[in-house]
């Protein structure tokens, strides 16, 4: 039988499990990246396993999210970040060399190659034939120790693409269709792999586009196969010799197939507030917009820009409209600078932002109040944007740049002979790696700088005989990581989990913290009530490092998230799974809960269920665990830092 792409970088890669058995597979990682809101707990969680050395063929430590730095904290981690890197065998990107997605995908990525990091865009690299997951910080800490990265047994879905885009519509559109096919939720275990005739007239960037808001689906990674695109875009970037051949075998086999013609599609944007939420931008025709952003890791490749600026040529931005553009890399300002289209920006009236996050993450650019945002980024969670009652929608960078033309969403169709403007690949794109610092050959002799903010990880506790406390908060469906541990404005705190940790649930319940704290204080444990599809979007640890900081011990949801539920084992937190969804309702805040026995449930293997009783409504309650033997080990360690010390590795 023959494979497909996900199982011939399998077959090379796995260490542990059988793929195709359906439990649990460990994969040797080749590459891993951080980026500093991540980085940070991850490199002190590296040091604190007593590592001396990264031991995979490439770790990359880029700084892209905090770049503003107002107060030294921002500025502090860069330090740490800068010198950790040196002293472990890091390369460190300094900020202003662009976001990690873009640059990794510009000048390290590679096909045929695993790359495992601490962001949940880190598929991104799918688009070079890259198995690419994105993980939590500690999770890439071990890989970088030369430990597996753990996954479920993938669950190949293959994407089927026929026919060619038409002009105005563009890589976005097409995952923007995915998105409304396979929704938010429900697609836990999967990879999504393209493939068809279709996908020849992708180059390298789009594909990138389309394997980046893969994770907004919840999916494992998205790949592409590895072909005749993959090699001019390796060799436009000088790395023409990395390039190898992956197509997937003619008889393949996948667990289902869908098809997209690509001639079909039209414009679409998600609206408000998820990216699920798709709908067509002709039903959106003639909105009045006040903000366009123009950036982020899914659409600010050298493609995306010039598109944009073609656009921009000759013409102002509208005076109600705010125009931000952030280019992802240096490289692509560099090709703009080359082919005298920055002039065409400023002379356009566009604001020019830093070559990161930014906006994408909250930290800067938040809309007016009640403003209508229109973005290229990928997620549009209510407040993510900092401003609550902020519109996002998102779109495509040729939509986007209309729109900032005219002040209102333009459907290209209703514009007669609008020109659409084509970028080819250049043959070559300028090179400068000299914002990337190569560690020393030996950093024993580097000293690791250490700011007043920089606060050593906590540690959890073993799993107690019972775990005993009130319901801290019942949530909703679709409880976001931005929901549990804002980021924005208060992305500063991350490595200082004490401090982080006062924000946790701040936009649905400002008392959390002081509640949990005081629950914690006084010997209980903290239980989190949650609905469908918890923990979705970011790979942001925090989110289950400071409720484990607060005492939380368990959460009991419908459904938890593949890179959430990952972070919740590791920091010793249950994964409890409702066995009947009905029983959401017999979980209320303020409820008096116990949980005996959990740590013989754990080790008892197979399928794992352990009873949850209600004392205040007298009510037993089933939950499953779906965790491996490995993963039941790390939760009655107390979390993977116990774990990791106790086995002495
Ligand atoms: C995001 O897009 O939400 C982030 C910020 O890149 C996160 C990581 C983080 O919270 O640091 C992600 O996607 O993993
Ligand atoms: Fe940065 Fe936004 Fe991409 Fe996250 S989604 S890595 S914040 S650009």
């Amino acid at each position: 039988m023959g494979l497909n792409v996900v199982e011939k970088i399998l077959a090379d890669h796995v260490v542990e499990g059988t793929p195709g058995s359906g439990a649990e597979i460990g994969i040797r990682i080749d590459q891993t990246l951080t980026q500093d809101a991540t980085g940070t707990m991850a490199y002190l969680q590296f040091e604190a396993m007593g590592f001396d050395r990264v031991k995979n063929e490439l770790a990359l430590s880029y700084v892209d999210h905090n770049t503003v730095q107002i107060g030294p904290e921002n500025a502090d981690d860069h330090r740490y970040l800068q010198s950790v890197a040196a002293r472990y065998g890091v390369v460190f990107s300094k900020p202003g060399n662009g976001i990690c997605h873009q640059l990794h995908l510009e000048r390290f990525a590679a096909p045929g190659r695993t790359l495992l990091g601490a962001d949940s865009h880190t598929p991104t690299a799918g688009g070079m034939g890259m198995l690419a997951v994105g993980a939590g910080g500690i999770d890439v800490a071990a890989a970088m120790g030369g430990g597996a990265c753990y996954m479920a047994d993938p669950q190949v879905v293959k994407i089927e693409l026929t026919g060619s885009l038409k002009p105005w519509v563009s890589a976005k559109d097409v995952v923007l269709k995915v998105l409304e096919m396979f929704s938010t939720t429900g697609n836990v275990g999967s990879v999504f792999e393209y493939g068809g005739k279709g996908i020849k007239s992708l180059d390298v960037p789009q594909r990138a586009t389309i394997a980046n808001m893969g994770a907004e689906c919840g999916v494992t990674s998205s790949i592409f196969p590895s072909d005749a695109q993959t090699k001019k875009f390796l060799e436009a970037q000088g790395r023409g010799e990395q390039w190898c051949e992956i197509v997937a075998d003619a008889d393949a086999q996948y667990v289902k197939t869908v098809k997209i013609d690509l001639s079909g599609l039209e414009p679409l944007a998600a609206a408000p507030h998820s990216p699920g939420n798709v709908v067509t931008v002709a039903s959106l025709a003639g909105m009045k917009v006040d903000q366009v952003l123009i950036g982020s890791c899914t659409n600010s490749s050298y493609r995306d820009l010039k598109t944009v600026c073609k656009i921009l040529t000759g013409r102002k931005v509208h005076q109600d409209v705010e125009l931000g553009i952030a280019a992802g890399s240096r490289q692509v300002m560099l090709m703009l600078d080359r082919e005298k289209y920055v002039g065409v920006l400023l002379e356009a009236g566009a604001r020019l932002l830093e070559n990161a996050c930014g906006f994408c993450i909250g930290n800067s650019l938040s809309p007016a109040t009640d403003a209508v945002s229109l973005r290229t980024s990928n997620r549009n969670f209510e407040g993510r944007s900092g401003t609550l009652s902020a519109r996002v929608y998102i779109v495509s960078p040729e939509i986007a740049a209309l729109a900032a033309v005219h002040g209102r969403i333009i459907d290209p169709s209703m514009i007669q002979d609008l020109e659409y403007p084509k970028t080819r690949l250049p043959l070559s794109f300028e090179i400068d790696d000299s914002m990337f610092v190569r560690p020393p050959e030996d950093g024993k002799a580097v000293q690791v700088v250490r700011g007043p903010s920089i606060m050593p990880p906590p540690v959890g506790e073993p799993l107690p005989p019972v775990v005993a406390g009130p319901v801290a908060i019942t949530v909703g469906d679709k409880i976001t990581t931005d929901d549990i541990m804002p980021a924005g404005q208060r992305l500063k705190y991350r490595s200082n989990i004490g401090q982080y940790a006062e924000f946790v649930f701040e936009r649905i319940d400002p008392d959390f913290a002081k509640r949990a704290a005081t629950t914690r204080d006084s010997g209980h444990h903290n239980i989190i009530v949650a609905g469908e599809s918890y923990g979705q979007g970011s790979s942001r640890e925090h989110a289950a490092i400071c409720p484990m900081y607060l005492g939380v011990k368990a959460v009991i949801a419908k459904s938890i998230e593949r890179i959430h539920m990952a972070n919740l084992v590791n920091f010793g937190i249950l994964p409890l799974i409702l066995v009947k969804k009905g029983d959401y309702e017999n979980l209320m805040a303020g409820d008096e809960i116990e949980i005996p026995k959990a740590s013989e449930a754990l080790m008892g293997g197979g399928k794992r269920e352990i009873t949850v009783f209600n004392k205040t409504r007298q009510k037993e309650i089933r939950t499953s665990v779906d965790v491996s033997d490995r993963q039941a080990a790390i939760l009655i360690a107390g979390g993977l830092l116990n774990h990791t010390r106790q086995a002495g590795k």
